[in-house]
């Protein structure tokens, strides 16, 4: 099996850069089937739904350079696909916390992904508040004469995590990574936010899926002792 960089050796910049292109989308189309698949599964066997949406995006070449540039190495094809890591990326927002240690157990349990990476920013959140759960996978591809092993990286995060993360990327950007120190320690204020509310909303779930519960318990012992009554009456003994 070989990995991107050896695959693309023998073309020029030109076909290199549609190779490695061809990897990365074939790639992306490979994990967000499996997801899908998952998904639909979860739907099918326990009438519930762990992902609210996926999406799938491929970095785009100026956000490629800057990060190679901003990590110190020289802008060349060997040195992206060596060194970064999110080229092919899938954001998988789910609406508690708990879905996305589910999700992540289901996807490293899948023995055709090999899960190079795992960052926990639910249980180490960086320095900004920013909260998700990483996981870099390699997924082979398929090729005619060929099998290369393309890197994805797999966001798992919740829709309030995902709410935090767009607007405090937009001021991140917007400030060039200088907001001013009140700016950031208001986001961090929001973290801490959005963590309650996850918490909260997570508790609250598992309420209402309790009392859902009992109500189907009351149900099946009212149906049960309706059938009992019947059968005695059947057989003569009612009062
Ligand atoms: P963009 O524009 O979203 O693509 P690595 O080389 O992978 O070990 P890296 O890239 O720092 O090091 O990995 P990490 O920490 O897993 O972060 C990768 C991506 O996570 C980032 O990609 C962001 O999408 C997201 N992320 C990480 N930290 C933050 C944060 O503080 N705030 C927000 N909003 N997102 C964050 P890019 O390429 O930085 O950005």
């Amino acid at each position: 099996m070989q990995e991107a960089r050896e695959a693309i050796q023998n073309y020029d910049d030109v076909d290199n850069w549609k190779t490695v292109m061809f990897l990365y989308n074939s790639a992306l189309k490979e994990v967000g089937t499996k997801l899908e698949i998952l998904n639909d599964e979860f739907k099918h066997v326990h009438s519930y739904n762990p992902i609210e949406h996926i999406k799938t995006r491929i970095k785009t070449p100026e956000s490629i350079v800057k990060k190679l540039k901003r990590y110190g190495y020289e802008v060349s094809i060997d040195n992206m696909i060596r060194y970064i890591n999110d080229i092919a990326g899938v954001r998988l927002i789910c609406s508690f916390t708990s879905d996305i240690y589910r999700l992540a157990s289901m996807i490293g349990n899948q023995s055709d992904l090999k899960v190079l990476t795992i960052k926990d920013y639910i249980k180490n959140p960086k320095e900004s508040g920013y909260k998700s759960y990483h996981m870099l996978v390699s997924v082979p591809i398929f090729l005619s004469d060929s099998v290369v092993n393309t890197k994805v990286e797999i966001q798992i995060r919740t829709i309030a995590m995902d709410f935090w993360a767009s607007l405090e990327h937009k001021i991140y950007y917007k400030f060039e990574g200088n907001a001013p120190e009140y700016i950031s320690k208001e986001l961090r204020d929001c973290a801490d936010m959005v963590s309650m509310l996850d918490e909260k909303m997570l508790s609250l779930n598992n309420e209402i899926l309790s009392c859902q519960r009992q109500k189907t318990i009351e149900g099946i012992k009212e149906e049960v002792s309706e059938v009992t009554k019947q059968d005695a009456e059947k057989l003569g003994f009612a009062d």
